[in-house]
């Protein structure tokens, strides 16, 4: 049987009663956890995690009659000097091949990565149509050092710079020995782009932050197990299509898509592009979303497809419950149309 273009709920790092009966409320087949900031589900107090906490995981989510479709990142900590090239880089490395290997016996398909040492940064949040509450970037802010520890924790106490050359170094070193064992493993790995997609930020390079990076990364490291979770609101913040030319997001997904490389797609968006930009719902940003959702139909793609950064409705949650009902919605209506389509 083979997979269809379809919509997960994703983004939450704990796979609590209440999400998932959410999950179900929506009416999506699966979900995605995003672990960045790590989950009392999944301990990494070794480094790595455990077939046995993957397993319950995985379990628990098939408890509710849905699909464990992916999950995003491991804690930065457990990779930080596989990025850096610090002391413990290839401690760091085998625990990376261990947390794949027991995501192959946990039968866990597909592993997030981004490779971004001090993470996504964003200055002051704005308003959205409404009052919504969104993230927003500028780049004269950020140098102000106008930095807000809200989306993900930024923190770059680093004591020196890093070039774009060691840093794309240390990501080539680092999938030479991923890769291998992902598809041994049969997981994928999905590496995220950089956001904001812009060359540097505290003194650390940014390697993926053009569509041409992730061309050079996948012919750097060719292999089954190595492509993209494309977030469609980095390539918008980064080539910046508004409504009568975004060709350039559109060319990357078809790009990647025909390659059978989009192994699943965050569907967000942005108004602006670097170095000023802030974030929308789906159907209100840079890229025309019928044609994206229309490209991604066109190539075939037979992936997962979650929303992300959601706006921060009224009343919401913590965790957005609002905000992502609005999105994911949106989004299956979409899936729902272009299905039709021959
Ligand atoms: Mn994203």
């Amino acid at each position: 049987m083979t997979d269809k273009m379809r919509v997960a709920l994703g983004q939450y790092n704990i796979a609590t009663d209440e999400y998932l009966t959410f999950a179900k409320q929506l009416g999506v087949g699966g979900v995605q956890f995003n672990l960045h900031a790590g989950s009392p589900d999944l301990p990494a107090a070794d480094g790595y995690w455990h077939v046995a906490d993957l397993r319950r995981l995985k379990q628990k989510v098939n408890d509710y009659g849905l699909r464990l479709e992916a999950i995003e990142n491991v804690p930065r900590a457990v990779y930080m000097d596989a990025m850096l090239n610090g002391p413990r880089r290839d401690q760091q490395i085998a625990n990376y091949q261990r947390t794949l290997r027991n995501m192959g016996e946990a039968g866990i398909p597909i592993l997030g990565l981004n490779w971004m040492p001090n993470l996504v940064w964003r200055t002051p949040a704005a308003t959205g149509r409404g009052g919504v509450i969104v993230t927003a970037f500028d780049m004269e802010r950020a140098l102000a050092g106008d930095i807000v520890d809200g989306y993900l924790t930024v923190d770059s106490a680093e004591d020196r710079e890093y070039s774009e050359e060691e840093i794309f170094a240390n990501y080539v070193y680092f999938m030479e020995r991923a890769l291998p064992v992902a598809e041994e493993a049969g997981v994928k790995i999905a590496i995220h782009p950089d956001d904001p997609p812009v060359a540097s930020l505290g003194g650390i390079a940014r390697v993926f932050h053009k569509p041409e990076h992730f061309q050079r990364a996948l012919e750097a490291v060719p292999s089954p197990s190595h492509g993209l979770d494309f977030c469609m609101g980095c390539f918008s913040e980064m080539v910046y299509a508004d409504k009568s030319n975004n060709d350039g997001v559109l060319d990357a997904m078809r790009y990647f898509g025909e390659r059978g490389k989009i192994f699943y797609m965050h569907f967000r968006d942005v108004q602006g592009c670097v170095p000023r930009f802030q974030e929308c719902f789906p159907g209100e940003g840079n890229v025309d979303v019928v044609a994206a959702i229309k490209t991604l139909h066109e190539v075939g793609f037979d992936g997962f497809i979650i929303d992300d950064h959601v706006p921060e409705m009224l009343d919401d949650s913590d965790w957005r419950h609002r905000g992502h009902a609005y999105s994911t919605g949106y989004i299956m209506a979409l899936v729902e149309a272009v299905s039709q389509l021959a």
